[in-house]
């Protein structure tokens, strides 16, 4: 393949709003095998048709899961961002890599996978977000965002170059790892590539072209959107609430040119929505969004109601972000397809923690709460097995199962374990509980410091700071966690036999908190 440091305007307009043209597969070289690992920022396993029909179709994200394995207990070790990135790199939890919250600054002195990949021959590259603060370490191409990044004409830094590229994040990021892929690798050599998309973070931008999308639609309020938090103190202080901390103005971009809308960060979405946007993007946004103002402030909603219009409005924002986001997973995979690279590529789906999408009336994660301790994760594995996988992994297992996929030894150090073999369907030992701590606090949203354990049926949690509380859960009986049987009669024996558990993970992992309590 003839290689071209130059972005070929051929390849610039590939990831639009239109499919990629499919054509025969080439025969698979023989190396080993690549790792295609795409990752979006807060996708929800609600938001994928894999998961759950209830809200959208997702027919690329689907493909990797028809033609691989649906991963159906998959977590997170700390759920936000720059820490489980973290997690992700190190395969270590949060207290070992040292990033543990999302003001921290990432050590890209230490081990982490894409440096073992590249040791053992591989060729590494990030695209996209990558928000630990400092210098990509390990890839030999790296064209990030710069932090959260911008939805529209995002800033990237590209091997140390600050550069802006016209055009919206999801497409401008497919292509950019696209002619990485076509362009710009060493293809004697295998690759890895990490193709993180910003979308869909806060505040669901959607692309021009897909504005109108769902605009009819109205989504099943989520059951426990009422919750009251009754016996949950964490859970009553949280500022996540869609109905008291969602943002009109900021959130779900009501800025009207009166000024009358006010609410949290009004003065952001205003510039983001007013004034940051090109004039055609702009145009197609005015036409899209003021009507939907005129007509809510014509209403004059209160209660239950203005609640229920921010859910649907969320809803449909985050789910144009979404259909981008499958479109351009789709554009990958036509790529791969076309080019011979299916069979040799092992495709990874998921997202950096799980989201809310109005449970327990709620938007944003960071809780142990199972819409946000889970993700979603497929894996395509040429060869490998099809189908479900139910055995409790985590995102310290993503670097060990990259290594044992290479044929590189994964460090006695890292926490995590290569779920490879379930990927091929053999028969293994797994482990049987989960450990988590989330440290982001005092914070945005306002959720309390906590750790806890997790196996198949039970989970129990401890809030600590400037507070201390336990929670625990039977997920078996109370799936949407309402019930807390912390200190009820008749769970002594459950809540010793977790609090065991939870002592020997913090133990095996050598958390610093087990000597603080
Ligand atoms: C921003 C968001 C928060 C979000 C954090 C962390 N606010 O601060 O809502 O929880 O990121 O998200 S915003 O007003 O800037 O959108 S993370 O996924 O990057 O960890
Ligand atoms: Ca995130």
């Amino acid at each position: 393949m003839q290689k071209n440091h130059l972005l070929l305007p051929a390849l610039a307009g590939l990831a639009a709003c239109t499919g990629g043209d499919k054509k025969q597969e080439a025969a698979a070289p023989e190396q080993p095998m690549n790792i295609l690992f795409i990752m979006c920022d807060d996708h929800s396993y609600q938001t994928i048709s894999a998961y759950d029909q209830r809200y959208i179709e997702t027919p690329n994200i689907d493909r990797i899961a028809n033609e691989g394995v649906r991963f159906t207990n998959s977590f997170v070790a700390n759920s936000i961002s720059g820490p489980s990135r973290a997690c992700m790199l190190t395969g270590k939890h949060s207290h070992a890599n040292g990033f543990t919250n999302n003001s921290t600054r990432f050590d890209g002195s230490q081990l982490t996978f894409p440096k073992l990949l590249q040791q053992a021959g591989y060729q590494t590259a990030v695209v996209g977000k990558w928000h630990l603060a400092s210098t990509p370490t390990g890839f030999d191409y790296w064209d990030i965002l710069i932090g959260q990044g911008e939805y529209y004409d995002p800033y990237f830094i590209r091997n140390g170059e600050k550069i802006q590229r016209e055009g919206y994040a999801t497409n401008i990021t497919t292509d950019v790892a696209i002619n990485w892929l076509e362009n710009l690798r060493d293809d004697s050599k295998p690759f890895c590539l990490l193709l993180h998309h910003k979308a869909p973070h806060r505040t669901w931008m959607p692309d021009t072209c897909d504005l109108e999308l769902f605009s009819d639609s109205k989504f099943p309020v989520p059951e426990t959107f009422y919750d009251n938090y009754e016996g949950r103190i964490a859970a009553q202080q949280q500022q996540m609430s869609i109905a008291k901390d969602m943002g009109i103005v900021y959130d779900l971009k009501m800025a009207d040119y009166e000024h009358e809308l006010h609410g949290p960060y009004e003065g952001w979405g205003r510039e983001m929505y007013r004034q940051r946007l090109r004039p055609e993007v702009q145009a197609a946004w005015d036409r899209h969004y003021d009507p939907i103002i005129e007509d809510f402030k014509s209403r004059n909603l209160t209660g239950n109601e203005l609640a229920e219009w921010k859910f649907q409005q969320y809803m449909r924002d985050y789910l144009r972000v979404i259909t981008s986001v499958d479109r351009n997973v789709g554009t990958v995979l036509d790529y791969l397809e076309k080019e011979g690279l299916l069979d040799n590529t092992m495709i990874v789906y998921t997202s950096d923690q799980g989201f809310y999408m109005g449970e327990h009336g709620w938007f944003d994660k960071r809780f142990m709460y199972e819409e946000s301790f889970r993700t979603p994760l497929l894996v395509r594995l040429p060869g490998g097995k099809k189908g479900d996988v139910a055995q409790l992994v985590q995102n310290i297992d993503y670097g060990p199962t990259f290594l044992d996929l290479a044929g590189v030894e994964v460090p006695e150090e890292m926490h995590g374990d290569s779920f490879l073999p379930l990927l091929k369907g053999k028969k293994t030992e797994w482990r049987d509980a989960l450990y988590y701590h989330f440290y982001e606090y005092p914070a945005e949203h306002a959720v309390k410091r906590h750790y806890g354990v997790r196996d198949g049926r039970y989970k129990l949690i401890h809030f600590y700071n400037d507070i201390d509380e336990w929670e625990l859960y039977d997920l078996k009986n109370d799936p949407n966690e309402l019930n807390n049987l912390y200190g009820q009669p008749g769970t002594e024996r459950i809540t010793k036999r977790m609090m065991k558990k939870l002592a020997e993970l913090q133990e095996q992992f050598d958390d610093p908190i087990r000597n603080e309590k």
